[in-house]
C-alpha cells in the first residue's frame, strides 16, 4: 500500500472531477479567471499526480476579457467514453449573463489538443455527463428553481444529448433540489450506474462552512430519485469552524481496476484563525458500498488527513502537488496569467521572461502584465529577481493576488530622468481601494536588477527587497487574513506572481523577470 496525504493537490484545485482510463486516472479542476484553464492531471495510483497539459491552453478558445475575479471557468466534469474525452464546464460572467454559459469540449488526448467550445444554451452551472449503458448520454446540471419556495433554492436538470449534432433534445427532467429542506444550492451533481442502480450525487449548503455530500438513487435515469435517509453521507459542518478541515463538499466517484471506490472533493484548510489562504484543495476519500449506497470514508465519517491507496509503481509525486521547490523556469505547467495565456502577454526568457508592459493594472478585470502561481504551502518564499528600464509613473513588483478588489504588491517605482535612489512600495488594494504599508529607498539606478520577495509564514506575508551583495530590507508585512475568500469572498485561494504596469500610460518599456523562485518552507 501506499499511503497518502490529504489534500492530494495543494493548494487552489476546487471542483475535481474524475475519470479512469484503463489503468490512468485523469482529474481536472475549475481555474476561474486564471488562464491557462482547466488544469489535467494523470495518476497511475491517486497518490501522484503529474499534470499533463490545460483544457484551454490556446488564444481564442474562449473570451475571458472583462471576466471579474471569480467569474470564468466554474466547476468542470471529465469523462471518457469509447475512445474520447469529453468535457463539460460553464464559462460565468457576472456581469452579463448573455455570454458564456454551459459547453462542452472533446479530445481523444486528455494533454489536448481540445476542441473549440460547444455552447450547450442551458443556464445554471457544474454541468455533468453520463453515458448510460443502452448508447444514450445525459446532461444534467445546477440552476436556480424560478420559483422557490426557500433562498438560493436549485435544482438539478436532466436532459439528453444527441451526440450527432451535440445538441440537448427531448423533455427535461428535474432530478432534485437537494437532501435538506431549505438547503442552499444542491450543486455539482454527477450521476453513476452501479450494478443496475442510478446514483446521483450531489454537493449542498454552499461552498463553505455547511458544505455536504448527498446522493440519491432511482430505477430509471430520470427518476424519481429517492435521497439515502442518512443524507449527508459526508460533511465537516458538525465539527465547527475549529477543525483542520472544513467545507467538505462537491464530490466525483471513481471506481479502480480492483473494483475499490474513490472520491475526490474539496476542501479547505483554515490557519491562523477562520481563514484559508490556499483556497479550496482537492483531498481523496476511499468509498464502500454497504446496502446499495455509497459510505464515504467508512469508519471514520470525515476526511482521514492519510489515505491507502493500492501501490501501483506510479510516477514521483508531480509538481502540482508542491513537492518540487525551486526556480519556476517558462515551460512549467504552474504559470498563470489572468484572461490571457502567459504565451499571450510575454517571451520565455533563459530562466524567465521578457514581460511587455501593459498600461492595465492588477485593478481592472482585464490582462494586465501578469504571471503567477498559486500558493500552495502555508510557509513558503517566493523570491523575483526582475529588472526593467521604468520610467516615471511604471510599476515592476511582485504580488498576492486574491482579485481586482483584493491584492498585496511590492513595487520598484519608475523614475524621473537622473534620479538617484530606488523607490520600493508596498501598497495593500483592500476591497477596491489602494493603502501605502510601507517604503524603502535604496541606492542604485531604476534599471539595476533587484530581487523581491514574498516570505509568508502563516498569516504574515512579509515584503522583501534585496539588492545584490546586499542584506534584504523588510519594506512591510501584510496580514494573509484580509487577503482569503472569507475576507473578500469570491472563490479563490491566492496566487503569488510578477506583475509590470504603466498605470494608464502608453508604453513600449519591456520588464525583465530574471529568475522566479517558489521555496516551501518546511
Ligand atoms: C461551483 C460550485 C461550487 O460551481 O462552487 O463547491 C462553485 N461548489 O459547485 C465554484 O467553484
Amino acid at each position: 500500500m501506499t499511503v497518502v496525504q490529504n489534500p492530494v493537490l495543494p493548494g487552489c484545485y476546487p471542483d475535481p472531477s474524475i475519470c479512469r482510463v484503463g489503468d490512468d486516472f485523469y482529474l481536472v479542476t475549475s481555474t476561474f479567471e486564471y488562464v491557462p484553464g482547466l488544469p489535467v492531471f494523470r495518476s497511475k495510483d491517486l497518490a501522484s499526480w503529474e499534470q499533463i497539459g490545460h483544457v484551454v491552453d490556446r488564444p481564442g478558445q474562449l473570451d475571458y476579457d472583462g471576466i471579474e475575479s471569480s467569474g470564468g471557468l466554474y466547476a468542470p466534469t471529465l469523462r471518457h467514453h469509447d475512445g474520447v474525452f469529453w468535457l463539460v464546464c460553464t464559462l460565468v460572467d457576472q456581469q452579463d449573463d448573455s455570454r458564456g454559459g454551459n459547453f462542452l469540449m472533446t479530445a481523444t488526448d486528455p494533454a489536448g489538443p481540445w476542441s473549440d467550445p460547444v455552447w450547450l444554451g442551458e443556464s445554471g452551472i457544474d454541468p455533468s455527463l453520463f453515458f448510460d449503458d443502452d448508447g444514450r448520454v445525459w446532461v444534467h446540471g445546477t440552476r436556480l428553481v424560478e420559483e422557490p419556495e426557500w433562498f438560493h433554492q436549485t435544482e438539478v436538470w436532466l436532459r439528453e444529448l444527441d451526440t450527432e449534432t451535440m445538441r440537448l433534445t427531448g423533455p427535461e427532467h428535474v432530478l432534485w433540489t437537494g437532501a435538506v429542506r431549505g438547503a442552499v444550492w444542491a450543486e455539482g451533481p454527477h450521476l453513476y450506474k452501479v450494478d443496475g442502480t442510478y446514483y446521483l450525487l450531489a454537493a449542498e449548503g454552499g461552498t463553505e462552512i455547511h458544505h455536504a455530500i448527498s446522493v440519491a438513487r432511482a430505477e430509471s435515469v430520470t427518476g424519481p430519485y429517492v435521497g439515502n435517509k442518512g443524507n449527508p453521507i459526508l460533511t465537516h459542518r458538525h465539527l465547527g469552524r475549529g477543525v483542520d478541515v472544513v467545507g467538505v463538499g462537491h464530490a466525483d466517484l471513481v471506481e479502480d481496476l480492483d473494483g475499490g471506490w474513490w472520491a475526490v472533493l474539496l476542501a479547505m484548510r483554515p490557519y491562523g484563525g477562520y481563514h484559508y489562504n490556499l483556497g479550496r484543495e482537492t483531498f481523496l476519500v476511499p468509498v464502500t458500498w454497504e446496502d446499495g449506497w455509497p459510505v464515504f470514508a467508512p469508519g471514520q465519517g470525515r476526511v482521514p488527513a492519510q489515505v491507502e491507496v493500492p501501490t501501483r509503481g506510479g510516477a514521483a509525486p508531480g509538481i502540482a502537488q508542491g513537492h518540487e521547490s525551486g526556480v519556476i523556469r517558462p515551460d512549467d505547467l504552474r504559470w498563470t496569467s489572468v484572461r490571457h495565456l502567459p504565451s499571450e502577454l510575454a517571451t520565455p526568457s533563459g530562466d524567465g521572461w521578457d514581460l511587455p508592459i501593459r498600461p492595465v493594472t492588477l485593478a481592472e478585470p482585464q490582462a494586465p502584465a501578469f504571471l503567477g502561481v498559486r500558493q500552495q504551502h502555508v510557509d513558503v518564499d517566493v523570491r523575483a529577481t526582475l529588472r526593467a528600464d521604468l520610467a516615471a509613473g511604471e510599476e515592476l513588483g511582485v504580488v498576492v493576488r486574491q482579485s481586482e478588489k483584493d491584492h498585496v504588491r511590492l513595487f520598484l517605482a519608475g523614475a524621473s530622468e537622473g534620479a538617484e535612489a530606488r523607490r520600493f512600495v508596498a501598497v495593500h488594494r483592500h476591497d477596491g481601494v489602494d493603502s501605502v504599508l510601507g517604503e524603502a529607498v535604496l541606492p542604485g539606478d531604476v534599471a539595476d536588477p533587484v530581487t523581491l520577495t514574498v516570505s509568508a509564514r502563516g498569516q504574515d506575508y512579509a515584503l522583501l527587497v534585496e539588492a545584490p551583495g546586499a542584506e534584504p530590507v523588510t519594506v512591510a508585512v501584510a496580514d494573509g487574513r484580509t487577503l482569503d475568500s472569507v475576507a473578500t469572498g469570491g472563490f479563490l485561494g491566492l496566487w503569488l506572481g510578477v506583475y509590470a504596469t504603466s498605470n494608464g500610460r502608453p508604453t513600449a518599456t519591456t520588464a525583465h523577470v530574471e529568475r522566479f523562485e517558489y521555496l516551501p518552507v518546511s
